[in-house]
């Protein structure tokens, strides 16, 4: 590519990009093209393409000449801000552990050190000159060159700067990722990336109520989401099997209806601090947090600690299933709506993120308008809070409220009572069960989920677009995209990793990158370079028959012996 224009889906393998030594298997042609030049360019060439970014970036301009390679010298500079510090902080520990480089952090005004990597807040530094087109990065948008002297982003927000720092990442080789020193040649490819996401909202959801999941696990997950520029965490904190989040003025929610899961388990429950610890991590890391209380339905476990709130006014006994449906706070009851405030108040002040979800999905047993109106005073509730509502799709028929979102998860693409809602204002945010769902299999071998709305191959997931995927809701409605993880089969991080990994870098792209850039041959791809990178930081994840993975290295970050490959190490 010679001019900055949108990135190439498919580049032409007789163009100079092809000389860039390519991480997967090499073609015919890339040996000719290494043949061709000389043993001292290929010692010098990166290991990872401009182009390889997941997921894609606007646009790019290669410069395969050009490489920056980082020495003991390498210094960090960044603007003099503490959110823009906190970036240079956190890519210089992302970079330390196998580089075992020193990168020094320093402020911008400090003096200036040899091959230094440069973050600059624009606003606080003029802005660079931008070559074709806009300089708009927006509020998470990010620039990045890489020259023979220097690795430089430059963005309006720290949270553009954090993402031009995952970007940069994802340039380094996959020894990178190595928690302990590599020898390795720290080389980045030259050239441009001007980057910014087509989609304001870009998230995964974790279902901690069918299974409970510690603190460190769900901090993991914040990583993974941060690495593919995710930015929001959906956590599913209640349930019929358990209540996960602690509330001061109703505490037996936690302590009695937090003790069980699904199967034999303990279950648990997160203490405020313990959310407050797993707010502020996300919020270093730029992702914010979406707290669902799934109401009237799905709230057995409430119903075991406050029998109160039942209909029949008896306690049920804890419930350890997975059939869903047939549990209900009693909407008829002023005691509910006293529940429903304190929970969504006490929630709501833990979280500093703008939403609050309210579920609302399969309550089977509220129907018509005793539905819509429990519906409508929750919303009322959330509006109270000074939070803004999200439900599940079941939630259209009710009255607008004020920047209302509904989350769609649907395995059609046609709902007249949700494109009704977005008629009367509600936007959407998209995760159709037989595209986003990570629970469901890969293929019918897959050992754990479900198949309910069929299988999702890596394809599946990433093969169709959030703008257009629901019948009559215009792409402005569109806030963005999520994949929930339902865990009733879930039961440790390997096997959250399993179905994550590598479809969430699907759903990321779908969200992030430009509908321009959207190719399958060329995801699976550059996502075949993520496998040898998960698989050195420890990660686990599906070797999908779709993707043409690297063999396994033998040294951990090392690509494996290929003849192209030897000139490099
Ligand atoms: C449907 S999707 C549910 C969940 C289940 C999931 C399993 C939605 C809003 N509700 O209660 O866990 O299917 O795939």
């Amino acid at each position: 590519m010679s001019t900055l224009g949108i990135s190439s889906p498919t580049p032409d393998p007789t163009t100079a990009d092809a000389a860039v030594l390519h991480p997967h298997e090499p073609e015919a042609g890339d040996l000719a093209a290494l043949a061709a030049r000389t043993a001292g360019d290929d010692l010098l060439a990166p290991p990872v393409r401009l182009d390889d970014v997941v997921p894609a970036p606007e646009l790019l301009e290669a410069d395969p000449g050009t490489t920056f390679v980082l020495t003991g010298d390498t210094a960090i500079r960044v603007t003099t801000h503490p959110g823009a510090r906190e970036v240079a902080d956190h890519l210089a520990e992302l970079l330390r552990p196998a580089t075992g480089l020193p990168l020094p952090v320093a402020d911008a005004l400090a003096v200036d050190p040899a091959g230094p990597m440069t973050l600059t807040l624009a606003g606080t530094t003029p802005p660079p000159v931008t070559t074709g087109g806009s300089a708009d990065l927006g509020a998470e948008g990010y620039r990045l060159d890489v020259s023979g002297s220097g690795v430089r982003v430059v963005a309006e927000t720290t949270t553009g700067l954090f993402y031009g720092v995952q970007t940069l990442r994802q340039l380094l080789p996959a020894a990178v990722e190595s928690p302990t020193p590599v020898a390795a040649r720290w080389a980045l490819p030259g050239g441009t990336i001007l980057d910014r996401p087509r989609f304001p909202y870009r998230g995964a959801m974790l279902d901690v109520a069918r299974h409970f999941f510690a603190v460190e696990d769900v901090l993991r997950v914040v990583d993974h989401l941060a690495r593919y520029k995710l930015n929001h965490l959906h956590l599913h904190l209640t349930d019929d099997q358990g209540w996960r989040i602690a509330v001061d003025s109703w505490p037996r929610l936690a302590t009695v209806g937090g003790a069980s899961e699904v199967g034999d388990g303990p279950g648990g429950h997160y203490t405020k601090d313990d959310y407050r610890r797993i707010v502020a991590y996300a919020s270093a890391r730029h992702v914010t947090l979406v707290p669902e209380i799934d109401l009237p339905g799905h709230t057995n476990a409430a119903l075991v600690a406050y029998p109160e709130l039942a209909p029949d006014k008896v306690a049920p006994p804890p419930y350890t299933g997975t059939e869903v449906g047939f549990s209900y706070v009693d909407p008829a009851d002023e005691r509910t709506y006293d529940f429903v405030t304190d929970v969504l108040g006490e929630v709501a002040a833990l979280t500093p993120g703008p939403w609050l979800h309210i579920g609302g999905d399969e309550a089977y047993k509220v129907k018509g308008e005793v539905y819509t109106g429990f519906v409508e005073r929750a919303q009322r509730i959330v509006a109270d809070t000074g939070k803004t509502v999200v439900g599940w799709h079941q939630l259209a028929p009710a009255a607008h409220v004020d920047g209302r979102v509904l989350q769609w998860w649907g395995t059609d693409t046609a709902d007249p009572a949700t494109a009704d809602a977005v008629r009367r204002g509600a936007r959407l945010i998209v995760s159709p069960g037989n595209h986003a769902y990570l629970d469901m299999k890969y293929a019918e071998d897959t050992p754990i989920g479900h198949d309910w709305a069929g299988l999702i191959d890596v394809r599946r997931a990433y093969d169709w677009d959030p703008g257009t995927h629901v019948t009559d809701v215009p792409t402005t409605a569109v806030l963005g995209v999520e994949a929930p993880l339902w865990t009733e089969s879930v039961t440790s991080l390997a096997d959250i990793e399993f179905l994550l990994l590598p479809r969430l870098p699907a759903i990321a792209e779908l969200g992030w990158s430009p509908r321009t850039t959207h190719d399958w041959a060329r995801f699976r791809e550059r996502l075949a370079g993520h496998g040898p990178r998960w698989s050195t930081a420890g990660i686990t994840f599906h070797r999908s028959p779709e993707v043409p993975w690297p063999a396994t290295p033998t040294i951990p970050g090392q690509r494996p012996a290929a003849k192209s490959d030897t000139a490099e190490r």
